[in-house]
């Protein structure tokens, strides 16, 4: 009898909390069930030997099969829904399947993740997941994974997209190099991946976005644009292709107007950067020195001078945040045109520098790892109380993203004349005609002035030929999709607060210990 393929199933589970930059709302307008889904499944499903049968989850997608029977479950893990991952991966266990399980969190609280799975493996998976497979085929899993050194760039493979059903997906997913240079205290990806970036071949690159089922992209390089030359090629290697992109990038970028505007050719729709703070002390405390403030608004302009929409980053309720940073990032966006912005509530993941800098304090409010989601805010002693920053926080995103302060920032960004040129994807007419249906819809028939006045400001400037109607439209669509996000978040504020009070009330005293990825923790 032919021996049947051994079977894996590769989930990430739902996230407790959802994200603004998730953007579920954008991608529902779009027709999407999700705007992204983590490229780390497809990836380790190409990581699989053939001889194995991969299946992908996506909890934010589809429903996880429980009853279904698997050799091996794997699950991909950050702090927001590891818990769902414990949940999940009990149901499994009960039927006698074996679990493993990944990603920045398990990295990071090997040991603790460990009494709710059979293996864990600390970091990237190039140069581990064959061996791990080949265990549980032979009856000899280890309960630890972890290599020895980085993987080497050309060991990352093309991901699996053929497992994913990319029609319910709105940008997918690519990565062109891994490590960041940088070592900002809040952040985990230095200690994962490393201060030296390790850059993927760039025809395998080029040859994996023109195999792409999608044409709207999302690069998920903590600083697409480090190394210029690099940057360069892949730009022109994009350039004959037909897809829009968002991508993450150092101020740097914006220096240099010929590399923008072979990025906006090229399809580049929006760049993040990471501005993190306004005050000197704010940068100081994130050991973000790199660059100054006084360049952040040239560096805004440069980038909507170049069509290209600029997500602004930054994090509030750094220790010597009083009432006045919250009201100074609401401000600087209006008045730099940033409708875009990335607020992050100051949030200490394990793992970091910041984790083990508060803790020895004393100060870290250890909640379980589904509260760590850049809105509830997990340290004490800084210049305001928790409930105060906390609400500070969700009303600069309610003032933030209120349709008037839309509607003077739009006016703003769009007076430089970059977003002329049309979109890079153009849509279908059938397309065209449901979208502007629904945008018309929505905007004319709203009771807040200004959202119809964002409307008509646009209109007219599409109609002067001062805007592309496209573009016009995306960020209709765009504004709508941020706007519900918050509004379904203040909705849920008092909610949210008392779940957290409840969650404090239930840490055990001894839950706050520092770590290191895999460090010590793993032998
Ligand atoms: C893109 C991105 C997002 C996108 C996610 C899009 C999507 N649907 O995936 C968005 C903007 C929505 C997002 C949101 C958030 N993110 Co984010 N994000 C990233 C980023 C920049 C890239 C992730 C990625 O795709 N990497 C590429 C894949 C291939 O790498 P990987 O996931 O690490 O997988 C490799 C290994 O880890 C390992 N592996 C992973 N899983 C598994 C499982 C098994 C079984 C095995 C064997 C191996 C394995 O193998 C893979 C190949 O080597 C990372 C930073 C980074 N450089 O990775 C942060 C990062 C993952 N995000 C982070 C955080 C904190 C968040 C947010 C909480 C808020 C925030 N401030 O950003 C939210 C939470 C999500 C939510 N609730 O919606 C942290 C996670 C820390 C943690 N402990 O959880 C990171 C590490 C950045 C940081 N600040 O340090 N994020």
């Amino acid at each position: 009898m032919q021996r049947r393929r051994p079977r894996l199933l590769l989930v990430s589970p739902r996230h407790e909390f959802r994200n603004l930059w998730a953007l579920k709302e954008m991608g529902r307008q779009m027709g999407r069930k999700v705007a992204t889904t983590p490229l780390a499944l497809p990836v380790l499903a190409a990581l699989a030997p053939s001889t194995w049968e991969v299946r992908i989850v996506d909890e934010e997608m589809d429903e996880v099969p429980v009853r279904d029977s698997f050799d091996l479950v794997a699950f991909t893990t950050l702090s927001t829904n590891v818990e769902r991952g414990y949940a999940l991966a009990r149901l499994f266990r009960e039927a006698g399947i074996r679990v493993v399980m990944g990603g920045p969190y398990a990295s990071t609280r090997t040991q603790e993740v460990l009494e709710h799975c059979d293996a864990v493996v600390v970091g990237e998976a190039e140069d581990l997941f064959g061996d791990l497979l080949s265990d549980v085929q032979n009856n000899r899993l280890q309960p630890v994974y972890q290599a020895r050194s980085l993987p080497s760039p050309d060991r990352i493979p093309s991901p699996r997209w053929d497992l994913v059903d990319t029609r319910q997906v709105m940008a997918l997913g690519v990565q062109v190099s891994r490590g960041c240079p940088h070592h900002c205290d809040f952040c985990l990806v230095h200690h994962l991946y490393g201060r030296r970036p390790r850059y993927r071949p760039l025809e395998a690159v080029l040859q994996e976005i023109r195999g792409l089922p999608g044409r709207f992209l999302s690069f998920v390089d903590d600083n697409l644009t480090a190394r210029k030359d690099y940057a360069r090629q892949l730009m022109a290697g994009l350039k004959p292709l037909e897809v829009q992109w968002s991508a993450l990038a150092s101020l740097e970028v914006t220096r240099d107007q010929d590399l923008l505007r072979d990025m906006a050719e090229a399809g580049c729709s929006s760049l993040v950067l990471g501005f993190e703070s306004l005050t000197e002390e704010g940068l100081a405390e994130a050991r973000k020195t790199q660059f100054r403030i006084d360049e952040y608004e040239r560096a805004i302009e440069a980038l909507h001078r170049a069509g290209i929409h600029c997500i602004g980053a930054f994090v509030l309720g750094f220790d010597s945040d009083g009432p006045e940073a919250y009201d100074a990032v609401r401000e600087f966006a209006r008045r730099n045109g940033l409708s875009y912005l990335m607020l992050n509530l100051l949030t200490v993941l394990e793992g970091t520098d910041l984790e083990r800098r508060v803790t020895a304090e004393g100060r870290r409010i250890p909640l379980p790892p589904s509260f760590q989601n850049s809105l509830l805010p997990n340290k004490r002693g800084g210049r305001l109380p928790e409930r105060e920053t906390y609400d500070r926080f969700l009303d600069l995103l309610d003032h933030a993203y209120s349709w008037a302060d839309l509607r003077e920032k739009a006016r703003r960004a769009f007076s430089f004349g970059g977003f002329r040129r049309a979109a890079r994807v153009r849509p279908s007419l059938a397309t065209k005609v449901s979208f502007s249906a629904r945008l018309i819809r929505s905007y004319l028939l709203s009771r807040d002035p200004d959202k119809r006045g964002l409307f008509r400001d646009l209109y007219h400037m599409g109609r002067r030929g001062d805007v592309a109607m496209d573009q016009a439209a995306q960020f209709l669509m765009m504004a709508q999709g941020l706007r519900s996000y918050v509004d379904r978040l203040l909705a849920r504020r008092e909610e949210l607060w008392g779940r957290y009070a409840d969650a404090l009330a239930r840490v055990p005293p001894d839950a706050a210990r520092p770590t290191r990825p895999g460090a010590g923790e793993a032998s």
